[in-house]
């Protein structure tokens, strides 16, 4: 029997965060024994805020590198740039067609984006989930791993699938969504109401992968927590505890109630210097691999090149399928 089809990706803005180690990355590198996977840098969502030219470019390579550096095997998994293959912009815009400005305009992600950047809500943030549906479809995945914050956009992908298959009979998988619970939304550090974002503007808020061990030590010290000095979990009386906890379960695999165990009788101050340990344990081996792949450009290169062929094999048979379909010459 073939393998499942897995795809996701993340976008190349700024500096990855321990939200999307944790929420992606870390749970890619579990499946890719078990299922036949495709890892994408998502750079043409990437337009839809403004960027530097150059810094798109390294960003999108600091990304190829941290996936390989995490653990993504490059000669198990196909690991590519949603831009080299141009399948991806075809279908987006085929899509499009099929996608309706009512179902857009419900998306949190493009009212959440549209209030951060009021001076710039162009259209491709609003069909940002078109194109994504565009990426998972071309694969024919059955399952896409992302954090809890994605779900909605993999609903319009569903719905998109389903609509298609109706009206032209089937031609896509209707792909889920896999959501792990314990690192489905990490929170910010200072504001533990509200996801850890990339884009946050305190660097207080946020761990990057990059991150130095002082750092990181520094910035779980300064979390936020709450008067009650008790480790307990309570995402909605207690959400800095209840967050850092949650980190800590998705590293070391304790449940809640092994952590609150542990804990038992403990200050904040130990149990802050625990979990923050356990996040540099866990990001170490990474940067320190991360550092010397992201010298080797070759080496990223001859992989992206590699991808991008092995991905466009399969784009092009269900773009090819979907234009003879719809009456694309
Ligand atoms: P931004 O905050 O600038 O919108 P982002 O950090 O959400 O960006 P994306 O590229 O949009 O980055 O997300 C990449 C993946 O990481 C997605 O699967 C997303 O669900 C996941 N992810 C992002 N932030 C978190 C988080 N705080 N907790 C869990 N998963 C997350
Ligand atoms: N929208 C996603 C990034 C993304 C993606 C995808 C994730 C673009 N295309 C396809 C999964 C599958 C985000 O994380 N913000």
């Amino acid at each position: 029997m073939s393998k499942k089809v897995i795809l996701s990706g993340i976008q190349s803005t700024g500096k990855l965060t321990l939200g999307n180690y944790l929420g992606a990355i870390d749970n890619w590198v579990h499946m890719q024994e078990e299922y036949d996977c495709y890892y994408m840098i998502a750079n043409l969502h990437t337009l839809t805020v403004r960027n530097n030219p150059e810094e798109l470019k390294n960003n999108t390579l600091k990304i190829l590198a941290t996936y390989i550096a995490a653990g993504l095997n490059p000669e198990k998994n196909t690991l590519f740039i949603q831009s080299q293959v141009k399948e991806h912009a075809e279908l987006g815009w085929i899509l499009d067609c099929y996608t309706y400005m009512g179902e857009l305009s419900r998306m949190t992600q493009f009212k959440d984006k549209s209030a951060k950047h009021a001076d710039n809500i162009n259209a491709g943030l609003f069909t940002y989930p078109a194109l994504m549906a565009a990426d998972i479809l071309l694969y024919q995945a059955d399952l896409v791993p992302v954090g809890e914050d994605q779900r909605q956009h993999l609903e319009i992908t569903r719905d998109l699938a389903e609509r298609f298959n109706k009206i032209y009979g089937k031609t896509f998988v209707v792909p889920e969504a896999y959501v792990r619970k314990e690192s489905a939304r990490i929170m910010g550090l200072q504001d533990p109401t509200s996801k850890m974002s990339k884009s946050a503007t305190n660097p207080n808020d946020v761990i990057f992968v990059e991150d130095e061990p002082e750092i990181i030590l520094k910035k779980f010290k300064k979390a936020v927590t709450d008067s009650e000095n008790k480790v307990k979990f309570d995402p909605e009386n207690k959400p800095g505890v209840s967050n850092l906890m949650q980190i800590y379960a998705s590293i070391t695999g304790k449940t809640m109630e092994e952590i609150e165990n542990e804990f038992e009788g403990k200050g904040y101050g130990d149990f802050k210097m625990t979990v923050a340990n356990s996040v540099i344990d866990k990001l170490k081996p990474v940067q320190e691999k991360y550092k010397q792949i992201l010298e080797d450009k070759e080496y990223l290169e001859k992989i992206y090149t590699k991808g991008a062929e092995n991905a466009r094999k399969i784009a092009a048979k269900t773009l090819e399928d979907v234009k003879n379909k719809i009456g694309i010459l």
